[in-house]
């Protein structure tokens, strides 16, 4: 009983999901759907991407998070219309949340580029589709490797893993070529850059083919 409720929320979900991603396809944009377990630097990797592209793309951002509005505060900063979810105790964010807010963004068709930050947890999010074009998992160093092998699902949805805090490699036993080796296994096409949002390492890369996957 408790499987085939489950099944049916996803289903559910599934097809708002769908709803959300012709919207975003009429309108011509591209939406990337952020996660990581908490403190990976989801947020980070936002800011430093849209320094990068904000002068060319047209960018809004969805932050999703348990509570709290820092996040949405730090793109607000940036000058980036942005719109916070809070789930008040949900541990990730589902397609109807996304399309209750976007009312609350610019329209659809003047932005280029929708991020979606989701709640920070390694594990459902990866469950729940948001109607995005891609998903975009972080991993920071300081969490280990054996993360590939005990969390799969995520590696295995994403288009893109984002190795983050590549600067703490030195104070950590953390082996990256474990991580892309068993990462690459469960998921043989996804695609690995390595970051670091502090010292920016890394950040051009990847925003360049950020840029690459934006309609124009
Ligand atoms: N050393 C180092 N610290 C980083 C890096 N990127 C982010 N941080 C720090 O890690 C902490 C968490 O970063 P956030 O960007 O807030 O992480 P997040 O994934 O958005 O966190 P939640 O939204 O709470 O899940 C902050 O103190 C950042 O300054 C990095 O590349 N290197
Ligand atoms: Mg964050
Ligand atoms: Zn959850």
């Amino acid at each position: 009983m408790k499987v085939k409720v489950v099944a049916n929320i996803l289903e559910a979900n599934d097809r708002i999901a769908a709803e959300n991603r012709k919207k975003f396809r009429d309108a011509g944009v591209f939406v990337m759907n952020v996660m990581s377990g908490p403190g990976a630097g989801k947020t980070s990797l936002l800011e430093r991407t849209i320094l990068k592209l904000k002068d060319t793309v047209r960018i809004g951002v969805i932050e999703g998070d348990i509570a709290g509005a820092d996040d949405a505060e730090r793109i607000d900063r940036l000058g980036i219309p942005v719109v916070q979810i809070n789930t008040g105790g949900g541990c990730h964010l589902d397609a109807n949340m996304i399309t209750d807010v976007l009312a609350d963004l610019p329209p659809l068709d003047e932005l280029d580029l929708l991020i979606i930050e989701n709640v920070g947890n390694l594990v459902c999010p990866a469950e729940f589709k948001l109607g995005e074009d891609m998903k975009v998992m972080l991993l920071s160093i300081a969490e280990g490797h054996d993360k590939p092998l005990k969390y799969p699902m995520m590696f295995q949805e994403s288009t893109a893993l984002v190795l983050n805090k590549i600067d703490l490699l030195p104070y950590t036993d953390t082996d990256i070529e474990k991580i892309r080796r068993d990462s690459l296994s469960l998921n043989p096409n996804l695609k690995i850059f390595e970051v670091s949002c502090k010292t920016g390492e890394g950040i051009a890369e990847w925003a360049q083919w950020v840029q690459t996957l934006i309609k124009k």
